[in-house]
């Protein structure tokens, strides 16, 4: 795909995260109609839908023949299919539990993969109006400046993110400590969690924590993320230290290779079901 037909996908991302933008935001503060997924903690709103077909429409207007994964269209517990395929990886709304508690932690996330390979990606928090993007090759920005991940290569002097996750089980949540334990122990300066994966991920992008780990995530959870962070000259791996796979449900992501790797050593697995 040529640069100018890239710049195009990328100019349509950033308008339909916009306008999708415009209706979190306007709905952020009302009462919401709330439905659960998976579990009790696995929650959508009408506004997850309305902003994902907003931009499933958009999207067909101009690209009828580009494949579609998004979060609220693929059928709960079914397999999503990359394919090799020109295909949009679509969550209308990364931290829609925020969303439902109005804690300003929300981003629409828009990627686009051609043979399995991530080409470009959106991420728009509109509450707290800061657009991250990247295209291959083209480098990071947010809000129109380049940013850059963090140089951090000493564990014990990193700042974390990760995330507790919607699934509860007693015995996956005990796995999840057990990694909390880990590195709260190492010990780095601290652990943060902003209830958004995609958003976590830029905060790596843009230099404001060193490292970042989680399971249980989506496709499109970290697709769109995941080449803001490469192309913030930042590292994606899998928890396995190979490279990121993109339905594996899980992704470490870190300024330096040195604390990617050191996360990935330092990680007790957690086994989801391939996306
Ligand atoms: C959320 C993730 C978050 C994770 C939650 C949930 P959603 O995505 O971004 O990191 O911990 O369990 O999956 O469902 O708000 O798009």
């Amino acid at each position: 795909m040529s640069q100018e037909n890239l710049d195009e996908l990328l100019n349509l991302a950033v308008q339909c995260a916009k306008e999708a933008g415009k209706l979190i935001v306007s709905a952020i503060n009302k009462e919401k109609k709330i439905q659960t997924k998976t579990s009790s903690t696995d929650l959508v709103t009408e506004t997850d839908k309305a902003c994902e077909e907003l931009i499933v429409t958009k999207i067909k207007d101009l690209y009828p023949d580009h494949d579609i994964i998004g979060e609220e269209s693929t059928v709960l517990n079914s397999k999503v299919h990359l394919t090799s395929r020109p295909t949009w990886i679509i969550d209308p709304i990364d931290g829609t539990t925020n969303f439902v508690h109005g804690f300003p932690y929300v981003a629409v996330c828009i990627g686009f993969s051609i043979k399995q390979k991530v080409k470009l990606g959106v991420v728009y928090n509109p509450i707290l109006n800061r657009l991250y993007y990247a295209k291959e090759g083209g480098g990071a920005f947010l809000n129109s400046q380049r940013i850059e991940a963090s140089q951090c290569t000493d564990l014990t002097k990193s700042l974390l993110i990760s995330e507790w996750g919607s699934n509860r089980k007693p015995e996956r949540l005990k796995k999840v400590q057990e990694n909390f334990n880990n590195f709260l122990t190492c010990p780095c300066h601290g652990i943060r969690s902003t209830g958004s994966a995609a958003l976590n991920m830029c905060l790596i992008a843009e230099g404001r924590a060193d490292g970042n780990y989680e399971f249980g995530i989506h496709v499109w959870d970290y697709a769109a993320s995941s080449i803001i962070v490469e192309e913030a000259n930042g590292v994606v791996l899998d928890v396995t230290s190979g490279s990121v796979d993109l339905l594996a449900r899980r992704v470490v992501a870190a300024g330096t290779k040195k604390i990617a790797l050191e996360i990935c050593a330092n990680l007790v697995e957690i086994q989801d079901e391939r996306d």
